[in-house]
C-alpha cells in the first residue's frame, strides 16, 4: 500500500469500511454518488428558501480575500500570483497522526468522498455558491482527533511575497479562524476544493478552503496550511482586530445586529438592476440542523 501522506497509515486507518459503506448507502439514496450527488445542504435548507445559484462571474469576482487587499475586486486582479502547487497541510496539537499533509496525495489516494453541496453564503450580502467539497470530520478522521481536543484553530498561507495586502497591518496575519469541535464535525462543514465543478480559483481560496454555511461569511477561512487540534478556544483574526463586532461565533443571527448595521437582512448578490433585500434567517436557513449545537447559550452573548 503506498504512503497517502508523510505520515504511516493503512487503508483502514484512513477509512473504517463502516464509515464508508455508509457513505454510499447515504449518496445512493439522494440518488447519486460522487460529484453526480447533491449534497446535504440541499436537503438541509429550509423549505423555500432561495437556492437559485449565482453565476460564475459573481462568485469568483466579488470576493473578500484581505491578504490580495481589502476590495472586492482585488482577490481577482492579485490573487493569480498566489502558487498554489504544491500545497501541504499541516494538521498538529491534540491529534494522534499529526504531520504534514500534501494536497494532491489527499485527494488523489484517500478515500474521502466529494459531493456537491449548494450553500448559501451570508454576510450583509448573500450568494448561493455550489462547491464541491467533502466534510471537514473526514480530514480531521485521517490525522486522529484525541479526546482532550475541544477547538479547531486554522491558519491561512502566509507568503508576503505573493500577497500585497499582507504588507498593511489590516489584520494580524496569517489569517485565522477557529471552531469548536463539535462544529467542526458537523456534516455542514466542509472543506473545499472546487465551485461549480471546477478546482477553486485562487481567489475563492485555492485549494483548498472551510465552508460553514450557518456562520458569517468570514468564519470560512481561504487557502488553508494549517489546522490545530487545541483544548483552549483559538484565536480568530477578526476577533483580535475588533473584539467588539466579531466574536468567536459569528452564526448568522437577524436579531443580533453587527454594532454598526443591522443584520436583519441581506442584499443578494447579482439579479442586475434587481438587487433584493431579503430577510436574513436564522443560522442561515440550517436552524434545524444546527440549533442544537447551541442549546442554552445566550446567543447574544456568544455571538
Ligand atoms: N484567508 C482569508 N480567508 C477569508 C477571508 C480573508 O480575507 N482571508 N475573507 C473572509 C470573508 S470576510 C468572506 S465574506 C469570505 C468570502 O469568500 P468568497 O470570496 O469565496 O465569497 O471569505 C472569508 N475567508
Ligand atoms: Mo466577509
Amino acid at each position: 500500500m503506498a504512503h497517502r501522506w508523510q505520515n504511516d497509515l493503512t487503508d483502514r486507518d484512513v477509512t473504517p469500511e463502516g464509515v464508508f459503506w455508509n457513505r454510499r448507502r447515504l449518496l445512493a439514496g439522494l440518488g447519486g454518488v460522487g460529484l453526480g450527488a447533491i449534497g446535504a445542504g440541499n436537503a438541509a435548507l429550509a423549505e423555500g428558501a432561495e437556492l437559485e445559484p449565482n453565476t460564475w462571474e459573481d462568485v469568483t469576482s466579488y470576493c473578500n480575500f484581505y491578504e490580495f487587499g481589502t476590495g472586492k475586486t482585488d482577490p481577482a486582479t492579485y490573487a493569480g500570483q498566489m502558487t498554489t502547487s504544491p500545497w501541504q497541510v499541516e494538521i498538529d496539537g491534540l491529534v494522534d497522526r499529526p504531520g504534514v499533509y500534501d494536497f494532491d496525495q489527499i485527494m488523489s489516494e484517500m478515500s474521502i468522498e466529494e459531493r456537491i453541496y449548494r450553500f448559501r453564503c451570508v454576510e450583509a450580502w448573500s450568494m448561493v455558491v455550489p462547491w464541491q467539497g467533502f466534510e471537514l470530520a473526514d480530514l480531521l478522521a485521517l490525522a486522529g482527533v484525541q479526546s482532550e481536543a475541544r477547538y479547531v484553530a486554522f491558519e491561512t498561507l502566509l507568503r508576503p511575497e505573493e500577497m500585497p495586502g499582507t504588507r498593511y497591518g489590516v489584520l494580524d496575519w496569517p489569517y485565522r479562524e477557529g471552531l469548536r469541535l463539535d462544529e467542526a464535525l458537523h456534516p455542514l462543514t466542509i472543506m473545499a476544493t472546487g465551485i461549480f465543478g471546477k478546482p477553486l480559483p485562487n481567489q475563492n481560496g485555492a485549494p483548498l478552503r472551510l465552508v460553514v454555511p450557518w456562520k458569517y461569511g468570514f468564519k470560512s477561512i481561504k487557502s488553508v496550511v494549517k489546522i490545530t487540534l487545541t483544548d483552549q478556544e483559538p484565536a480568530t483574526s477578526w476577533n483580535m482586530a475588533n473584539a467588539r463586532e466579531y466574536g468567536f461565533y459569528s452564526n448568522v443571527n437577524p436579531e443580533v445586529d453587527h454594532p454598526r448595521w443591522s443584520q436583519a437582512s441581506e442584499r443578494r448578490i447579482g439579479g442586475g438592476l434587481f438587487t433584493r433585500r431579503q430577510p436574513t434567517l436564522m443560522f442561515n436557513g440550517y436552524e434545524a440542523e444546527v440549533a442544537a449545537l447551541y442549546d442554552g447559550m445566550d446567543l447574544s452573548k456568544d455571538f
